[in-house]
């Protein structure tokens, strides 16, 4: 393992040099959005979008791997496109993101719990503490751009948030980006 300095592309996400990277596309989120008559006219419509890109850089046997996250702009029905969401399946492994550019929300909830969220823009670095779900979501008119960074070992555990959604929504009001107590969350 040897030092290495990784450029970052803070509008477009790309990381050179970078060891994988993927995209997810807006078929893949049916059932995740509320508005499924929206979500089956936007695909009819548009096509299958890439919603978001994540790129990473992670070096073998290292404790920590960083990358970006690179989020469309766009929504179905009155909600902004978001990523899936996910628990760490380490529950003691946190995370950072740090904004690059764009503007977006950071969706977060604790398994007792607890919500919070956290504005997303070029500059703020958000803590994601160990054991709180995250979920980000792009309400601006542009890509929102991000970069992460966390344990290699952390892991990702979507069962509970693919099944049960998120407590907090993020949809436009009137084009302004609002965060709402999900009506459907079932605790
Ligand atoms: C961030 C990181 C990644 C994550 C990605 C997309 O970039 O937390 O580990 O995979 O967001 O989020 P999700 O996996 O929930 O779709
Ligand atoms: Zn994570």
């Amino acid at each position: 393992m040897l030092p290495e300095g990784v450029a970052i592309d803070p509008l477009t996400g790309a990381v050179t040099p970078n060891t994988g990277e993927y995209t997810k596309r807006l078929s893949e989120f049916r059932g995740i959005y509320r508005d499924q008559k929206a979500f089956d006219a936007l695909l009819g419509m548009a096509g299958d979008l890439v919603t978001y890109r994540v790129v990473e850089y992670r070096a073998e046997n290292s404790d920590i791997f960083f990358g970006t996250t690179t989020m469309m702009p766009g929504r179905v029905g009155d909600e902004y496109f978001m990523t899936r969401g996910h628990y760490h399946a380490r529950r003691d492994r946190g995370e950072i993101y740090y904004t690059q550019s764009g503007e977006g929300m950071l969706v977060l909830q604790s398994r007792d719990g607890q919500t919070r969220e956290v504005a997303m823009k070029p500059g703020i670095c958000a803590f994601i503490p160990p054991d709180w779900a995250h979920r980000s979501v792009n309400t601006g008119k542009t890509p929102l751009v991000f970069t992460w960074c966390c344990g290699q070992d952390a892991g990702h555990d979507y069962d509970e948030i693919a099944a049960k959604g998120m407590r907090t929504l993020v949809i436009a009001e009137n084009e302004v980006s609002v965060c709402i107590p999900n009506p459907k969350y079932v605790t």
